[in-house]
């Protein structure tokens, strides 16, 4: 045969798999099922070797799983909507759809040359009016349930995208898109109430067992459950109180003031006249601090006394109530009891403002001193009436408990998590299907009128109002309920919502009577096993949890949560970096593809390092995997395979060694290690190669060589199919089973190896007949026999016989 050349064999096989639909999921399949989804990308237009990883490892987890026998079901789809291809399209002067419709295009074509073995039957798009149609209607079953509602509040708005943001898209007080310092503003905008769900949220969390420990942290964190008291301070001289939300009810005898947000409702009401100017200064400067620094126990505590008071319940003690930017809007009720005494921040602030800081909460071998700093632990009530001497813990729960029935306060839990904000003042997104009518108010737009087709527009560039708010003719409508004459609202969805639930459609892409058919999800979800990003452990993954419990709460699905295992892969770096679009050191699939072959770039991204960890670009490890395929091409292509019964013996190691590697390799893929999977088919390669040499291509090395082609499909898909057809072997290599292994026959021969020290026998110990001598080595020098008889002195030689005898001299 001819010289391996991945630039003919790749395209022809590529057709092949295309022609013969190989890859297509089969609904009525009485095989078990496997879900195998990577999350689906933004049609930026490339994929590089970044993207690419998460690609080439669900496409071995999808292969690996069908050759075990599974009927898999391995969908690839678009995340078309969004921010990047207005700004993309408003610098080139094309419009978004063609924008984006080119670049799926190209996507496509590139995915379709690495030989990734995606069901296209099933593709969506979620620009696509078939697919945003069932967006907007889950969106109007949210708004006819509560689940969806517009309020006027205090929102994030990115002054460069020119739109509000939801919280999770602040990171640090930045915009996560364009890093802009976020601000906020007074807007009305739409809601989903995330928070309806926080409990199951949160406690669903416990039955993931297959995610990563780290992504439960950061979703319990987001979460952000707090137990606590939620009590009214009665204000001084009028009928309104001040509400507030504390963790600590035990220390609530040391509250000497009262913290409301600057934002709260309350303040224009709480202060006095002299102090109204220096209020309203404080309060424009506190809106523009970011989040992070207001928050930090480093940055310096600022604020201001209203002139009014408020009572502490509890005390009867008369308190002074200020604002400061330590308090936030959104967390709790917006307003806090402060108890300098033990708490950091309202330490730093009382001191400041030169506040009484009372002990309430005494340590252990307290000598009645006063504090140097805020003592945050537990410890004995003091100075604070019946509940002294009680340990703080048992007040906490004690003084919770005389407050409800006094009826003063109730426990309360508090969630960190707030409504999700999906509207955007954007083109480029779902219309949110609502009409707005002076008779009925706010109208869903009933399934019969749906989509709400997003209309074709010339000038989409964002000043800060919805562009569609410009086009009469979409705006102007009739009031679904009462016919008479209505308004569009004109924000579009933000693209997470799009995301949120397009893992059911791929079980049932094309139905166009609801979002999709019952039976199918719950046949096919949930996601067996799902592959992404860890910049999605947060927003993408709670998103989609949020609206699995509510199509499920509505009857859909069965399925309560839609990711069974979750697998989160690392970065690919280049010039110490994270490559990406954006930074511009990208090395494409394309490229790689074209410069050597699908295959090597496969095998390479998969070989180097453990798929979780980060790792780094490098040309010559791409260099090395074309290289070995090359050497994979001469073992099994040259030459004659003759029909020849090799002798037992040697018939016999061979096969133990294929055992051995069926085994290592199925354990690896299990476990995401690719790499040593890969290792283990290149030693075995090797083993083949030794063979030849010695023995020639016998029947006993063509069995051992179509082994390994079976092993190497799922990674390098094209090689392996069409080495296996030279071979001679039956169909498609990616139809064969994943082959069996026999333990026995896969048991490591053990050899005895005696260590010697100057001549004399120290010790001996079993080791398989493979091990290296350096691992010999190691181990005979870590015995505590050879370590006594060596006497802590230095080795000047040593030799070794290999599987018998290791000497060395002192
Ligand atoms: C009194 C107190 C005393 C507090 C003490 C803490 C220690 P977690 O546990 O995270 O829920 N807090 C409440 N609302 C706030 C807001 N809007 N902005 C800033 N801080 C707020 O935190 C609850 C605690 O955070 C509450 O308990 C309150 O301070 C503060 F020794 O009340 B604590
Ligand atoms: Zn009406």
């Amino acid at each position: 045969m001819k010289e391996y050349n991945p630039h003919e064999i790749e395209p022809k096989w590529q057709k092949r798999w295309q022609d013969s639909g190989i890859y297509k999921a089969d609904d009525d399949s009485p095989k078990p099922k496997f879900y195998s989804l990577v999350m689906f990308p933004y049609t930026s237009g490339v994929i590089h070797m970044g993207t690419m990883r998460n690609y080439a490892i669900g496409d071995v987890v999808a292969r690996y799983w069908k050759m075990r026998g599974y009927n898999v079901l391995n969908p690839m789809g678009w995340d078309a909507f969004g921010l990047p291809a207005e700004t993309a399209a408003i610098t080139a002067g094309t419009h978004p759809r063609v924008w984006t419709e080119a670049n799926i295009a190209q996507m496509k074509e590139h995915i379709r040359k690495v030989g990734i073995c995606y069901d296209w039957d099933r593709e969506v798009s979620t620009c696509d009016p078939d697919y945003y149609k069932w967006t907007q209607w889950i969106f109007v079953k949210m708004f006819e349930k509560g689940l969806a509602y517009r309020d006027k509040a205090l929102v994030n708005w990115c002054p460069d995208c020119q739109t509000v943001l939801a919280n999770e898209m602040v990171h640090d007080g930045l915009c996560w898109r364009c890093d802009s310092e976020v601000n906020k503003r007074d807007l009305v905008q739409w809601f989903l109430k995330t928070t309806a769900y926080s409990e199951e949220l949160l406690a669903d969390i416990d039955t993931l067992d297959d995610w990563p420990e780290r992504v439960k942290i950061m979703q319990r964190n987001w979460i952000g459950r707090s137990e606590g008291v939620e009590f009214d301070l009665p204000l001084q001289g009028g009928k309104d109180n001040i509400r507030v939300f504390t963790s600590r009810i035990d220390t609530v005898f040391g509250m000497t003031f009262v913290v409301l947000a600057p934002e709260h409702p309350l303040v224009e009401k709480l202060t006095a006249p002299e102090k109204k100017a220096e209020v309203a200064e404080y309060v424009k400067k506190a809106r523009m601090t970011k989040e992070i620094d207001r928050l930090s126990t480093e940055v310096e505590k600022t604020g201001v006394f209203l002139g009014s008071y408020a009572m502490n319940p509890m005390s009867g003690l008369h308190i002074p109530i200020f604002i400061a930017d330590y308090v936030l809007m959104g967390y709790g009720t917006g307003a806090i009891m402060a108890v300098p005494a033990h708490d950091t921040r309202d330490f730093a602030f009382a001191k400041k403002c030169d506040l009484p800081i009372p002990v309430v909460i005494a340590p252990d071998g307290w000598d009645g001193q006063l504090l140097d700093e805020a003592y945050v632990e537990e410890g004995t009530m003091v100075n604070s009436a019946e509940f002294n001497g009680l340990k703080s813990v048992e007040a906490m729960d004690e003084i919770a408990s005389y407050m409800e029935e006094k009826g003063i306060g109730k426990r309360t839990v508090n969630y960190r998590l707030r409504d999700w904000l999906v509207s955007r003042q954007r083109y480029w997104g779902v219309p949110i299907p609502i009409v707005h009518c002076e008779k009925c108010g706010m109208v869903g737009v009933p399934e019969d009128e749906l989509p709400v087709v997003l209309p074709e527009i010339e000038d989409y560039v964002p000043k800060g109002k919805s562009p569609l708010a410009a086009v009469e003719d979409f705006v102007t409508t009739k009031c679904p309920k009462c016919g008479g004459p209505g308004q569009r609202d004109t924000d579009t969805m933000e693209t997470f919502v799009d995301s949120s639930w397009y893992f059911f459609r791929y079980a049932d892409p094309k139905w166009d009577d609801g979002p999709f058919r019952k039976e199918k999800v719950d046949a096919w979800l949930p996601v067996d096993q799902y592959i992404g990003g860890i910049e999605h452990a947060i927003m993408h993954l709670l998103y989609s949890r949020f609206f699995t419990k509510f199509l499920s709460d509505i009857g859909l699905t069965d399925v309560r949560e839609p990711f069974k295992r979750l697998f989160t892969q690392g970065m690919v770096c280049k010039d110490g970096g994270a490559m990406s679009k954006s930074r511009g050191n990208i090395v494409t699939v394309d490229e790689v593809v074209t410069t050597h072959g699908a295959d090597s770039g496969r095998l390479y991204i998969l070989f180097m390092g453990p798929a979780e960890v980060d790792v780094e670009w490098n040309e010559r490890g791409l260099v090395g995997c074309r290289r070995y395929l090359g050497r994979l091409w001469s073992l099994l292509a040259e030459g004659e395979v003759t029909d020849d019964e090799p002798p037992g013996e040697e018939a016999e190691e061979l096969l133990g060694k294929v055992h051995r590697t069926i085994r290592k390799v199925a354990k690896d893929i299990e476990r995401f290690h690719f790499n040593t999977a890969i290792s283990a088919i290149m030693e075995l390669t090797n083993e083949l190669s030794a063979y030849k040499m010695e023995r020639g291509a016998d029947r006993g090395f063509l069995d051992a060589a179509k082994v390994l082609l079976v092993l190497l499909a799922p990674m390098a898909p094209h090689i392996t199919e069409e080495l296996w057809e030279h071979l001679g072997g039956e169909g498609s290599v990616h139809e064969q089973e994943w082959p069996e292994w026999d333990e026995e026959l896969a048991a490591e021969k053990l050899v005895t190896i005696a260590v010697q020290v100057n001549g004399k026998t120290a010790d001996t110990f079993e080791v398989s007949a493979e091990t290296v001598e350096e691992d010999v080595v190691k181990e005979a020098l870590e015995r505590p026999k050879v370590q006594k008889r060596i006497g802590g002195k230095a080795i000047v030689k040593r030799v070794y016989v290999p599987g018998r005898i290791l000497n060395v001299v002192t």
